[in-house]
């Protein structure tokens, strides 16, 4: 039985991750940050009734020594780096701890496999949003970088280690660009999984009105599921390598407003305003990715339309809104 370990274990794609490697047989270790709500540690997996399948280690990427301990006790084979800061709006306010746990974990992360285990496979969570201000109209791995947060910043220190690593240490590192995916287990914090809640709340009469900021920024939007089975296919070549995870539409956040609301038979124009204080210092306007080269190398394409997903998550927020009132 391979071993594989999964820092950001308790985030929505450390979740997915962890039910596609354990269907596929491996023993998975998630590492874990010390926290004062361990109450609520593992809600993710708990909701994919996994929680007791995963064995969790306590570790924290900004501290080596930590990182270093968890690879010894492990012994993976497979190493799957998702621990992140990765809130692109909170990046400006927490910009230092951003570019410690981001930029520098991953470095660390990379280091301590160097030490002890060199021969485990290494995957690093890089993300479209170090195309920036894109500098051609779709992104492919050639397309060159132009960071627009300090959160994009510390991603690309963290990509170019993983370059670096592979090139000057032989390490079996590949890197993932992996546009926005999307889920129900998705933060409430980001913009998709707050409209299909705002769309419950609304629905069930809970709330009469969704707050957001910039309705004319356009994501390349997959899901979640889709998207960690290229993380593993990635780690299944002989030879490491970078590619871009996406699925080649765009759709502007005011589009996806449309679609969730009327999914609940509402119309998003009489519930969505536009609060200031919500627009960024700096947008990434545009995002639109080519994964010609993963369909080609990995045999990986999309499977669930955009359509699809925000109907689950609507069906999923309604879901959970009514079980609470119902408690
Ligand atoms: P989440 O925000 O849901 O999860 C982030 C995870 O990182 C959490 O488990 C969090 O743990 C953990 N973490 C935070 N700080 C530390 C630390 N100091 N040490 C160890 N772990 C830490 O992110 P996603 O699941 O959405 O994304 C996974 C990765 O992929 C991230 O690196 C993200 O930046 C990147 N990415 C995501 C994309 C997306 O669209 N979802 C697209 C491209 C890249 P805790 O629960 O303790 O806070
Ligand atoms: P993003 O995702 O910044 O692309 O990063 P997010 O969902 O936060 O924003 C997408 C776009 O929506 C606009 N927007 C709002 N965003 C939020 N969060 N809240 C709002 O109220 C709101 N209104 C409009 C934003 O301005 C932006 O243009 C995500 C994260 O998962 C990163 O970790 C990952 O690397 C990238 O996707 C790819």
């Amino acid at each position: 039985m391979p071993n594989c370990l999964i820092t950001g274990v308790t985030g929505q794609d450390g979740a997915y991750l962890s039910q596609f490697m354990l269907d596929r047989g491996y023993r998975v270790f998630g590492m874990v940050r010390r926290s004062g709500s361990s109450d609520v540690l593992g809600e993710r997996l708990n909701r994919l009734g996994i929680r007791d399948q995963v064995r969790l280690v306590g570790g924290d990427l900004v501290d080596l020594s930590s990182l270093i301990r968890v690879v010894q006790d492990c012994e993976p084979d497979e190493v799957y780096n998702l621990g992140a800061q990765s809130f692109v709006a909170a990046s400006w306010r927490q910009s230092r701890v951003t570019g410690e746990v981001t930029g520098l974990g991953a470095a660390n992360l990379l280091e301590a496999l160097r030490i002890a285990r060199s021969r485990a496979r290494f995957y690093q969570a890089s993300s479209s949003e170090m195309f920036g201000l894109i500098q051609a109209p779709r992104q492919t791995e050639t397309t060159p970088f132009y960071p627009r947060s300090p959160y994009a910043a510390a991603k690309l220190y963290a990509h170019w280690m993983t370059v670096n690593y592979r090139e000057s240490f032989g390490m079996h590192a590949s890197s993932g660009i992996l546009f926005n995916h999307e889920s129900p287990l998705r933060g409430l914090e980001f913009v998709t999984r707050k409209i299909t809640d705002g769309v419950a709340r609304i629905k069930l009469g809970l709330a009469r009105e969704l707050s957001l900021g910039n309705l004319d920024a356009k994501r390349d939007w997959g899901h979640a599921r889709d998207y960690v089975r290229a993380m593993w296919l990635m780690l299944q070549r002989d030879v490491p390598d970078d590619y871009v995870v996406a699925t080649g539409r765009t759709t502007s956040v005011r589009e996806f407003c449309r679609i969730a609301f009327s999914h609940a038979r509402l119309n998003y124009e009489d519930h969505v305003t536009v609060r200031p204080d919500l627009l960024r210092p700096a947008e990434v306007d545009l995002l639109l990715g080519d994964a010609g080269k993963a369909k080609r190398e990995l045999g990986w394409e999309p499977t669930i339309s955009l359509e699809d997903m925000i109907a689950e998550m609507v069906e999923a927020d309604l879901a959970r809104h009514q079980a609470r009132l119902r408690a």
